[in-house]
């Protein structure tokens, strides 16, 4: 396992919260690529994101955000770019053109379409402004539009994995989306059957598996 360190003594930090898919797809890519890290959980349920400590790391209070050495990243997308260019193995992204491209249309389209609709603060925000009942159809209205979009997509590229049958970035966006429809917000898994089947290899993959929510240091005991 690389140390994730320059040689000094300073191994990666990763702030993060179990159930945030968007440290999901970070853990994801350090363990695809090997990189021992420390993880600093940050309790969004306890507003600990907006904490001035933590809002010196990433002033928009959310998590994921990296820490390597003295220089600070966070957006999850812009640390899995910063990794792979720094730790090239297990590359993220495929060398042909158009697949790389389509890894960034369906990782864009997750980060981008998908998860700011079902973000804690923007359900907070409806649930404070129209009350709780409209959060969830509020979140299965967008969900399903992004998931139709991605099921589209994908039906021409997909192999075992999003784009093949290699794993690349879009798989580490997809995973961690994927499940949170599927088992948190309980969409209809037959109307997204590329979705579906690839929910099903990624649960087979240990880097997928060790990200995942209930396998982390702050995940709740009951
Ligand atoms: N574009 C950012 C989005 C980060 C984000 O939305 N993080 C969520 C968790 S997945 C968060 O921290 N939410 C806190 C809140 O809503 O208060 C990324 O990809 O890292």
């Amino acid at each position: 396992m690389a140390s994730g360190n320059d040689g000094g003594n300073n191994k990666l930090q990763l702030y993060s919260y179990w159930r945030s898919s968007c440290s999901w797809r970070v853990r994801i890519a350090l363990n695809l690529k090997g990189i021992d890290y420390e993880y600093k959980a940050v309790n969004l349920l306890k507003g600990e994101q907006n904490s001035p400590e933590f809002r010196k790391l990433n002033p928009l209070g959310y998590v994921p955000a990296l820490v390597d050495g003295d220089f600070i990243l966070s957006d999850s997308f812009a640390i899995l770019m910063y990794l792979e260019e720094k730790y090239p193995q297990h590359p993220l992204l495929p060398s042909d053109l158009k697949t790389k491209a389509i890894n960034f249309e369906a990782a864009n389209i997750v980060s981008s379409s998908i998860q700011p609709l079902q973000n804690l603060v923007v359900l907070n925000y409806i649930d404070e402004k129209f009350g709780p009942d409209e959060k969830l159809p509020w979140v299965k209205h967008f969900l399903g539009k992004g998931f139709a979009a991605l099921e589209m997509l994908l039906k021409d590229y997909a192999g075992k994995y999003a784009t093949g049958d290699e794993v690349y970035l879009a798989d580490c966006f997809l995973a961690p989306q994927i499940d949170t429809g599927f088992t948190r917000f309980n969409l209809d898994k037959s109307e997204f059957p590329i979705l579906a089947r690839l929910h099903e290899a990624y649960c087979e993959l240990p880097a997928f598996q060790k990200a995942m929510p209930p396998n982390q240091p702050d995940t709740p005991s009951s």
